[in-house]
């Protein structure tokens, strides 16, 4: 049985992304906007990034200028180590169907993360492709993006370049890792992009190699993701995961291989990187740096 349609399929494989409505609704969705809520809670008690993830890196990062009173949670790194309703959405729920449909019905988990643009916080995201963190020896893998709230063009919706999942971009400069496509690039992207808007409980399936980005959100409402990484069961990672998971090559549907499928393609491989999260790495500071 097929979750998405065929010309939803078609709409995948032709301009490297689809949007499903209503993919989690309900008690579901309630769980993980109440979770959400009990972290920025949380965040008012901290003045620097904290938790630990398997890397050792902090798990809760904290954006420049949060206060108390003024919380700027921007990540929370792999949240399905610690929340029963982030494990079902991204395991139990129809998104790893939807992502059967794009990319082969074994699929395996990679990664995820909670992203948040609160109200008067000035994350951006910089372009960039996700392959380009976490090459695989095939490139049968995808991103979702689960809608935790309404999303509107004011919010800072991800933007992304339909077609760009058939161009690999460089994300060094020079000899530096910057996990950016190159800044010169940029106003062709922009011209354009889509922007991924929708309700509470959509779902985005954008293609690895699809370039995409995003401006700060601009309203008074706060705009919040989830977005994991799922590959296919026969993609074997070239590099560690930048962002490792107990969860990691979980097989959420289908069946495991042993063997590993290999695209003939160059693939440039990442730096490791020792900021907390990627926003660090491109060059958007944490409270803590903020305040030195
Ligand atoms: O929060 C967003 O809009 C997307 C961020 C993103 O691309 C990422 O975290 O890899």
């Amino acid at each position: 049985m097929s979750f998405l349609n065929a010309e939803q399929i078609e709409q995948f494989h032709r301009d490297g992304y689809v949007i499903a409505p209503g993919v989690v609704t309900g008690a579901p969705l309630e769980a993980l906007q109440r979770q959400l809520t009990d972290w920025v809670e949380e965040s008012r008690g901290h003045d620097a990034n904290w938790g630990q993830c398997l890397d050792g890196k902090a798990r809760f990062d904290l954006e420049g200028g949060h206060r108390a009173d003024h919380p700027r949670l921007r990540r929370v790194s792999n949240p399905v180590e610690i929340s029963e309703p982030c494990r079902f959405a991204l395991f139990d729920s129809a998104v790893p169907d939807h992502v059967a449909d794009c990319i082969g019905p074994d699929v395996k988990f990679h990664h995820c993360k909670l992203n948040v643009k609160l109200p008067g916080t000035d994350t951006e995201v910089g372009w960039h492709q996700d392959h380009a963190y976490d090459p695989h020896t095939n490139d049968s893998m995808v991103t979702t993006l689960l809608f935790l709230c309404d999303i509107t063009q004011d919010m800072g919706p991800l933007l992304v370049a339909p077609g760009t999942h058939r161009t690999p971009f460089s994300h060094y400069d020079g000899e530096k890792f910057t996990g950016m496509i190159d800044k010169s690039r940029q106003k062709d992207l922009e011209s354009i992009a889509v922007p991924m808007t929708g309700k509470a409980g959509d779902l985005v399936v954008m293609h690895t190699w699809m370039a995409h980005g995003g401006g700060p959100n601009r309203t008074d409402r706060p705009r919040a993701l989830i977005i994991c990484d799922y590959t296919a069961a026969d993609a074997f990672p070239l590099k560690a995961p930048a962002m490792p998971s107990t969860y990691y090559a979980k097989i959420v549907r289908g069946k495991a291989t042993r063997f590993a499928r290999l695209a003939e393609r160059v693939v440039e491989v990442p730096d490791d990187y020792k900021d907390d999260s990627f926003f660090g790495l491109q060059g958007q500071k944490t409270a803590a740096q903020a305040a030195e």
